[in-house]
């Protein structure tokens, strides 16, 4: 199929990188249903996918990547610009020349036997002053499927292009997935996103983390806004008013379960209700009103299946019964699936994600547990099917967002929850995030790793010149949301956790809200203003005595040697970073004192 399009430059670059890799075939992708049930069924014929069953699991499909392929894989990733000190110091670097020099020797003739297939699609809703959009060639079936489900995708998209609208050139081969020459490669001055030898989610739907991360991040910077890795919620009163905010975590923090969050019974009694905007990303503009305003741009999750079940998350176990690509999870017997953490019983028989025959207790030769699972296995689902989605998801202005809230996993230090004094504390606060080491990781456990923002992976340009993009944000926004520091982790002697978690999160973000409205005072302390425990709806929680002060507590010594960490950590970040942080940690000091 030809694609209709009178976009000269389009139709030329695609012509271009067919030369380069060498395909059979080029399809131009239609977006429509048959066309994803003629793909579906090639790539169930070709064995890229497993058919599940249709009766349990309608619409849904099953897909194993390459062993050596089962995450995003930074040490390959690049931001390849002409300067370092464009990229530096937190990113790879490349020079655009020497960027596409080697990939090119690892795209050519990559295609051959193959279809490219050019995916045009839309980050944000189509026709939004938010939107990006974007073509994606690609030789993987699976890749066509997934970005169809995350991004608003086909002829649609042609048309609003025209004849010579922008959009991001993604190229994207599975060449061999040989990981010696795997490589992520984002030229932000091209507007480009080259991507080759790998079949993993989060490196190859260039729509996502390259697109939406990396080269908005460069181009919010041009342009005056800002694209994060924040999920956006919409909390309604009682009354009928709902508020939104919008929150960062390094992974492995709940992000997805925050973004779809069950109220616990005492603030459901209440009235309050919960709605999903966005799982992963936000990208946010100034709007008419001197709020800040927020769109997702994208229309789908790819969410961690593993510990994702009734009580973790209710509203994606209903999201994925149908419609829905399960990547690396286990492959039971009645072709239905199952993973560490989901509510069904362990199958007694099944496939693990390698393909091999698994049983529940198997261990390895080091007698540890195997999983059956992938840790990083993953489900696509359209963000619709999430029962608690928004009615303002496809709203093309966005939501206006009320609060930031940032958070880590700290076992010590960070109280339950704090609020910045104002826009460039809560920059350095944001700036400053951090999570410990857990078992799950490799290295020193409780040694704390930084991740501002939680962008240190998906800044696309220098990490100085992008904490300087946030305070000068800041002076623009004439009523800017206020800035939060959540902790949902912290330990008691024991190594207990103090905080239940999940739904009762809920009851955090309610006296954020209310802290908004003006209708609770706070604690003034060195690190923030923080809750008066009356302040917080705890009914029915039944902590411990004692407990909630706690969480609440703050040693100022612990806080001085953070502060010392911070220092070390802001000195790796080169002579970019804004004088204002280091006044914040200045400040911190002599507040601490
Ligand atoms: C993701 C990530 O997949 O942050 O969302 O790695
Ligand atoms: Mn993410």
């Amino acid at each position: 199929m030809a694609g209709s399009t009178e976009h000269a430059t389009m139709r030329a670059w695609v012509g271009e990188m067919a030369e380069m890799c060498g395909p059979d075939a080029v399809y131009w992708c239609d977006g429509s249903i048959q066309e994803a049930e003629k793909l579906t069924a090639e790539a169930l014929a070709s064995g890229e996918l497993i058919q599940l069953d249709q009766k349990i699991l309608p619409g849904c499909v099953y897909h194993r990547t390459a062993l050596n392929d089962v995450a995003r894989t930074e040490n390959l990733t690049f931001i390849c610009t002409d300067r370092k000190e464009d990229a530096a110091p937190i990113n790879n670097w490349k020079s655009r020349q020497d960027g596409y020099a080697e990939a090119r020797e690892f795209f050519k003739g990559s295609m051959k036997g193959r279809t490219m297939y050019v995916v045009p699609f839309s980050m944000g809703p189509v026709g939004s002053p938010f939107a990006k959009y974007g073509i994606e060639l690609t030789d993987s079936i699976y890749v066509v499927l997934n970005m169809r489900i995350m991004a608003h995708m086909g002829q649609k998209i042609l048309d609003i292009l025209g004849k010579d609208g922008d959009f991001t050139k993604c190229l994207h081969s599975k060449a061999q997935l040989d990981i010696d020459k795997r490589r992520i490669l984002h030229f932000p001055e091209d507007n480009a996103i080259w991507s080759v030898n790998s079949g993993y989610g989060g490196n190859v739907l260039l729509g996502k983390k390259c697109l939406a991360l990396r080269i908005a991040s460069w181009l919010g910077r041009k342009e005056g806004w800002m694209a994060e890795h924040m999920l956006i919620l919409g909390i309604e009163y009682p009354d009928g008013r709902t508020e939104y905010v919008a929150a960062a975590f390094p992974s492995a923090c709940g992000k997805t379960n925050l973004a779809m969050l069950v109220p616990p019974e005492g603030m459901k009694s209440k009235g309050y209700k919960v709605w999903t905007v966005g799982d992963d990303i936000a990208w946010l503009r100034i709007g008419k009103d001197g709020r800040l305003w927020a769109v997702n741009p994208e229309a789908g999750c790819f969410g961690v299946a593993p510990g994702t079940g009734l009580k973790t998350n209710p509203n994606m176990m209903k999201a994925v019964r149908q419609n829905t690509i399960f990547t690396n999870v286990c492959l039971k017997d009645d072709k239905t699936v199952w993973w560490e953490g989901h509510d069904d019983p362990a199958p007694t028989s099944a496939l693990d994600w390698t393909g091999k025959p698994w049983r529940p207790g198997m261990k390895d030769e080091n007698g540890k547990p195997v999983p059956s699972a992938n840790p990083n296995s993953r489900f696509t689902v359209p963000i619709k099917q999430v029962p608690c989605v928004s009615s303002e998801v496809d709203n093309p202005d966005g939501v206006p967002i009320s609060a930031f809230i940032f958070g880590g996993r700290r076992a010590r230090l960070a109280p339950l929850v704090y609020e910045s004094f104002n826009w460039q504390h809560g920059t350095y606060v944001a700036a400053t995030m951090a999570s410990e080491r857990t078992a799950a990781q490799y290295g020193k456990q409780g040694e704390v790793r930084r991740d501002p923002m939680a962008m240190s992976p998906f800044v696309g340009y220098n990490m100085g010149d992008y904490f300087r993009h946030w305070l000068e944000m800041g002076k623009k926004i004439p009523n800017p949301p206020a800035i939060y520091h959540v902790n949902w982790f912290r330990q008691d002697e024991n190594g207990k956790f103090m905080w239940p978690g999940f739904g009762d999160n809920l009851r955090v973000l309610e006296w954020i809200l209310n802290r908004r409205a003006g209708k609770v005072s706070p604690a003034k302390t060195p690190i923030g203003n923080m809750p008066k425990a009356e302040d917080l709806d705890l009914s029915g929680l039944n902590l411990a005595a004692g407990v909630i002060d706690k969480l609440l507590a703050i040693d100022k010594q612990e806080w001085l040697a953070e502060c010392d960490g911070v220092e070390n950590y802001f000195k790796t970040l080169g002579d970019r970073l804004p004088a204002e942080l280091l006044q914040e940690l200045a400040s911190l000091r002599e507040r601490l004192k």
